[in-house]
């Protein structure tokens, strides 16, 4: 997928998300785990104001598993309850309401000191695009979606799903976007394949990929492309990796663009193992 967002478009899917703010009593914000804060839209707390939430770290399988325990210790100190999951294997979806519950557990109970009847949590799920927001409704959909009327104040009729008893999600997730001013910011996403076309350069892309590597994970690096030192100079590096894996023009050269791709290929199909891109400690 691409996203190119203009002004006009954030506009409106901030309005989307605003509108149905007051359906729900919990907003699910979806993250992609390997990098818990560019996944994240830059305004999300004026978006979402003082609605009840927890932040699912999605795609846990793909992320370094001590960084996501620090993530998840990061957004608690910021006072957001957060959850590993992996929506693709179905891994936490019990765990999603359990601590739905737990956040509106006051709300709850004031509503039933009031003599209202008990009734079942009602969510969204925000995020950028491919943080998984499809992946996740269907998980936890199986087959009950269920068909409601017209919500007063809305003009649509909203599908509700219901997970379990005890949770209802709206079948529209709400579609954010991530901070694109921020050069990092989408070198990270282009890495993590959120931005598949993207207007960065391929290049540019596989060298951050390369040094982050050789800073975090430098053993992981070494043996996928049999270095024994990973050298300073760029150039060294990718002719290096290019002989070792053929990547190679007619004559025997050294093509830097084979190398660029297969550099990004390998990243992002995990032959580097699971990766987790920024670190907690760095907020
Ligand atoms: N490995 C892994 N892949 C996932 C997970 N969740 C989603 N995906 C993949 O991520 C891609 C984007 O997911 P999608 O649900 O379409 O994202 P959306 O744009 O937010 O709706 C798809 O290729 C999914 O199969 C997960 O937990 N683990
Ligand atoms: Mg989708």
């Amino acid at each position: 997928m691409t996203i190119q967002w203009f002004p006009g478009h954030m506009a409106k899917a901030r309005r989307q998300v605003t509108e149905k703010l007051k359906l729900v009593d919990i907003i699910f914000e979806l993250v992609d785990a390997r990098i818990p804060q560019s996944s994240r839209n830059p305004m999300i707390d004026e978006i979402i104001q003082h609605k009840p939430r927890i932040v699912l770290l999605n795609k846990a399988d793909m992320a370094d598993k001590e960084r996501t325990k620090e993530w998840i210790r990061y957004f608690q100190s910021q006072g957001i309850r957060a959850l590993a999951i992996n929506s693709q294997a179905g891994v936490g979806m019990k765990e999603i309401t359990a601590l739905a519950k737990e956040v509106l557990a006051e709300k709850f109970d004031r509503m039933k000191a009031k003599g209202i009847r008990p009734r079942a949590i009602r969510a969204m799920i925000v995020g950028i695009p491919n943080a998984g927001k499809s992946t996740l409704i269907n998980r936890l959909a199986k087959k009950n979606i269920a068909k409601t009327g017209n919500t007063p104040g809305v003009t649509k009729a909203q599908q509700w799903i219901k997970v379990g008893k005890e949770l209802e999600l709206l079948d529209t997730p709400g579609i954010l976007w991530p901070k694109f001013e921020d050069q990092e910011v989408g070198l990270k996403l282009a890495l993590t394949g959120a931005i598949k076309d993207t207007i960065l350069n391929l290049q540019d892309i596989a060298i951050f990929g390369l040094r982050f590597l050789e800073k975090e994970y430098p053993q992981r690096l070494k043996e996928r492309y049999q270095l024994e030192i990973i050298p300073e100079d760029t150039v060294e590096l990718f002719d290096r990796i290019g002989e070792i894996r053929g990547a190679l023009s007619g004559g025997g050269i050294v093509n830097y663009d084979k190398v660029t791709e297969l550099i990004i290929r390998d990243i992002r199909g995990e032959k580097f193992g699971p990766l987790t891109f920024e670190r907690a400690d760095e907020m």
